[in-house]
């Protein structure tokens, strides 16, 4: 799966109506939906999820801010597709993201940065059979 990443439109993005306009630029840069839906996280789903970062200070809050409210994962395919959508978004604190980013144009900050992109190829596949099965992803990608 290495064509392919997960985004997640995360609660400040639903919040702020920006759904179509990230959605928008990011098939504008390429990338092809594979699967995509809207959920709200349990605090046991978004601490899994982010179980790498339990140790850090911010991690409680990162839990609160993730189950606030919808967030909207998507499976992403492109050839080279974590790497070129990690560009696309930006730097994970928006204040040091380059100009034209998704976190630059819309995130209020560090926390608050709108949009999720997987960091690794490794992770990617990981990530997106944490949201999607594996016969919805096939199935979509024969549609
Ligand atoms: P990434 O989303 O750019 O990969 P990570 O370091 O994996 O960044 O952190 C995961 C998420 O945790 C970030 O997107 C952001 O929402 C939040 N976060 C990261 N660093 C901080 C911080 O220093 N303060 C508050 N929240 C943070
Ligand atoms: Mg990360």
């Amino acid at each position: 799966m290495s064509n392919r990443t997960l985004a997640i439109l995360k609660p400040d993005c639903i919040r702020k109506n920006l759904i179509g306009k990230v959605i928008a630029q990011i098939q504008d840069a390429g990338f092809k939906v594979v699967a995509l839906r809207m959920v709200k996280l349990t605090p046991d789903a978004a601490m899994g999820f982010y179980e790498i970062h339990k140790e850090r200070p911010f991690f409680k809050d990162l839990i609160e801010y993730m189950t606030s409210g919808p967030c909207l994962p998507i499976a992403l395919e492109k050839e080279n597709a974590v790497e070129d959508f990690r560009k696309l978004i930006g730097a994970t604190d928006p204040q040091k993201a380059a100009e034209g980013t998704i976190r630059k144009l819309y995130a209020e900050s560090i926390q608050e940065n709108i949009v999720h992109g997987s960091d690794s190829d490794e992770n990617a596949a990981k990530e997106i059979l944490h949201f999607f099965s594996r016969k919805e992803l096939l199935e979509n990608y024969a549609s």
